[in-house]
């Protein structure tokens, strides 16, 4: 396995325009885990940095040129921050392998375009902010005004950690926000190296400030800050119950982007063949290791076993292999904690009467790695711990269904709403099947798309709030309704 491109150079902390140490002094250690051997170590925040960096932040909303600055140059910045993220592509996509796990050929050519294109996207919203004049009397001039919230803390998980940025910070900033990020503990790299970009592409002091740490002590300290107006967090149902609960005391605003754990409906009008490359894309991709994943497969019944034959044919084609590969279509976990669970979630499958049919195996490649084999459960029924609970990996369950009611009936009947698929040739029965299900994406004959004009957000136990799309711009302002007397 080629290793790096050139050594990766220790992480720091960007803070109010600089790449600094953490107060304390202190960095820890962060791993491929495909090698699982030591890529760099990486400046850890503690409180006192939180505190340095949501202070600079405040600092740059109230007094810095930021929020002043006339829209078209803030766009220019941050369309300049997309421009820099294309040309150091490669660097970038390379680190977030190494760091996390994933194919090469993901980063670069799936990931690298989504966080660049959030960049050029939202720039161009920073221009078409505007509030509204209001009929209300001849007796007032009254109007709206869409404004910053301030000091946004945007805290992101491991699984995507570069497209996370552009989905959180782009946004808040072209509203005319200060930004304080915390990546994941576990994927930091390309965090950091898109805050250092941000430098180079022109955001002044202080406006977009890089602070990986631990969930437990950086993150929680962002949420507990006075100076903080919203945190805008993806990552697990657990720990966004538990911000839920912390923002409370300061009044926060919240965005939360939650778990999943998402119907993907193969009609048999379906075209097969499209349907089955739709489910393993939908599964696979990403090892699983996404929010959207279509990990609870519906079947109808008179197809069944034909189709699970094929999926088990076509899964044990996915081998897991070298991420730094561009062949590889599926990488390592990220990491052995995470591995083991996913291994736990199989045998709790087989445990409850699931039949695996291919893979469920962990695997190593060169001896290394917490690979796990593309994993598929057939048998299972919807109220199984493998149907109701997110998995996080490549584990597709196989659940058969009877008609339209049915598919739909199982579909919703889970704690999770954030995406959906339905594969049918009747238009018909696609639309009645898409508004019927409670999810925040649905996908038809297609699925995992995402695009920065599209928003993206959950139902039920997934969250709320949108990320993406024009939307979401209404979670980084807020309206100011101002009177004025004309008599
Ligand atoms: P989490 O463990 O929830 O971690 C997410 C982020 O929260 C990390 O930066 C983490 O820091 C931080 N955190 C942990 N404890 C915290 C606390 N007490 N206060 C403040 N921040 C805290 O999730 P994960 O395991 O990284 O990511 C997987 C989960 O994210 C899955 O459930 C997945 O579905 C969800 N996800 C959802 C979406 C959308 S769009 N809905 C997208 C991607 C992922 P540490 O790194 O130090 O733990």
């Amino acid at each position: 396995m080629s290793e790096t491109l050139t050594p990766v150079r220790p992480g720091k902390l960007i803070i109010n325009g600089e790449a600094v140490d953490a107060a304390s002094g202190k960095t820890y250690e962060t791993y491929n885990p495909a090698t699982e051997s030591l890529i760099t170590t990486v400046a850890e925040a503690g409180v006192e940095d939180v505190d340095r960096a949501v202070r600079a932040a405040r600092a740059a909303f109230e007094s810095g040129p930021w929020p002043k600055m006339k829209p078209a140059e803030r766009g220019r910045i941050l369309h300049k921050l997309g421009d820099l993220i294309l040309q150091h592509a490669d660097e970038i996509a390379h680190l977030e392998t190494i760091d996390n796990g994933k194919p090469i050929f993901e980063s670069r050519y799936i990931d690298i375009a989504m966080v660049s294109d959030c960049f050029h996207y939202f720039s161009g919203w920073a221009t078409k902010l505007t509030g509204e004049t209001n009929n209300v009397s001849p007796a007032f001039f009254t109007y709206t005004l869409r404004e910053p919230l301030g000091v946004v803390g945007a805290i992101i998980p491991w699984n995507f950690p570069m497209i996370m940025v552009g989905w959180k910070a782009a946004p808040a900033l072209a509203a005319g926000n200060c930004v304080v990020l915390k990546p994941a503990a576990e994927t930091p790299l390309s965090a950091i190296r898109i805050g250092e970009l941000a430098i180079e592409a022109g955001l002044p002091p202080g406006v977009f400030n890089v602070i990986p740490g631990r969930g437990s002590v950086a993150g929680e300290a962002l949420v507990k800050h006075s100076m903080v107006d919203k945190i805008s967090f993806t990552g697990s149902t657990e720990v966004g119950q538990h911000i839920m609960r912390t923002a409370a005391d300061t009044v926060k605003k919240l965005t939360l982007e939650l778990g999943g754990k998402s119907p993907n409906i193969v009609f048999a009008d379906a075209d097969l063949d499209a349907a089955l490359r739709g489910a393993m894309n939908g599964i696979f991709y990403g090892k699983g290791e996404v929010c959207a994943a279509g990990s609870r497969l519906l079947v109808e019944q008179s197809i069944y076993d034909d189709f699970v034959a094929k999926l088990a044919d076509a899964a044990k084609k996915r081998v897991p292999a070298d991420p730094l590969h561009p062949k590889t279509r599926l990488g390592s976990l990220v990491n052995e904690k995470q591995m083991k669970s996913v291994l736990g979630y199989i045998e709790a499958g087989k445990a409850e009467g699931a039949t695996v049919v291919a893979g469920g195996e962990r695997q190593t490649v060169n001896g290394k790695g917490y690979f796990v084999q593309a994993t598929v459960l057939a048998g299972v029924r919807n109220e199984m711990k493998v149907a109701q609970e997110e998995i996080f990996g490549p584990v597709l369950s196989v659940i058969p269904f009877s008609d339209l009611d049915d598919a739909v009936r199982q579909a919703n009947d889970v704690f999770y709403g954030l995406a959906s698929g339905v594969w049918t040739k009747d238009v018909k029965k696609a639309h009645i099947v898409a508004r019927r299900l409670q999810a925040g994406t649905v996908y038809v004959n297609t699925y995992n798309y995402f695009d920065p004009a599209m928003p993206f957000g959950g139902y039920k136990g997934s969250g709320f709030g949108r990320d993406l799309g024009a939307a979401c711009l209404s979670e980084y302002t807020q309206l100011k309704s101002v009177w004025l007397n004309l008599e």
